[in-house]
């Protein structure tokens, strides 16, 4: 079976066990986290590797993870004066927009990894993909982070930039596909849809939503996509 979960954001990984658990995840089923398992909670890099281990698990990059990067990448540049040059106003303001949104723990517990294991780390963030195709209950999905930006039903996949996938948030009326296949995303916690979505899995003709706000006080939702059933974490 094929499980979805997002917007973990700083999840302990124990607790991701006991949300697994809850949904009745086996060994040979596979769970997909539509990316944003970094920030604003305290151990999203203990999360992601303990995800390092997991053949059962695929990780898609969220914003989240697409703003460390970006961050990391001018923290790890050489110096040289270049990188000296480089590291402008613009880039100061990168760093303090990543740490409002809640990256100040991913880099304290980034900074206290030896350097082996950062770059495990960062190879990891290098590798999500950006959406995946799969097939559940007789229905065809496609799974990425925030819905799809500047979206046109005839465009391959292949024609979007990176950020189309990461940032979209899409109205409820939006088809997408007409639900063939029909996205799963994350990125907007589903209670600003409005009160009544809160704690709950949102499901459109065109998309599913399955971020309950981890981020913002609420709990991880976890869908099984071949049966369409879901829960929330304990
Ligand atoms: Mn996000």
């Amino acid at each position: 079976m094929i499980y979805v979960t997002a917007d973990l954001h700083g999840m302990a990984p124990a607790a991701f066990d006991g949300l697994l658990a809850r949904g009745g995840v086996g060994p040979a089923d596979t769970v997909f986290i539509l990316g944003d398992v970094l920030d604003r909670g305290e151990h999203g890099i203990a999360l992601l590797e303990s995800l390092l281990c997991r053949d059962n698990v695929i990780t898609l990059m969220g914003n989240h993870e697409r703003m460390f990067m970006s961050v990391a990448e001018g923290l790890i540049a050489e110096i040289t004066e270049e990188s000296v040059a480089a590291f402008d106003e613009a880039r100061v303001q990168m760093v303090l927009d990543y740490l409002m949104n809640g990256g100040g723990p991913t880099l304290e517990a980034f900074r206290k990894l030896d350097p082996e294991r950062r770059g495990d780390v960062l190879d990891y963030i290098l590798d999500m993909p950006l959406y995946e195709t799969v097939r559940a209950g007789g229905r065809d999905y496609l799974l990425c982070h925030g819905g799809i930006d500047h979206f046109d039903p005839a465009a391959p996949l292949a024609q979007y930039e990176l950020d189309d996938f990461l940032w979209g948030r899409p109205e409820l009326t939006e088809p997408f596909y007409g639900g063939s296949p029909r996205l799963v995303i994350g990125h907007t916690p589903t209670y600003c849809y409005g009160g009544e979505h809160r704690d709950r899995v949102i499901f459109t003709e065109g998309f599913i939503n399955v971020d309950t706000g981890r981020g913002h006080g609420g709990k991880a939702a976890l869908l099984c996509l071949d049966t369409l059933k879901w829960c929330l974490e304990s």
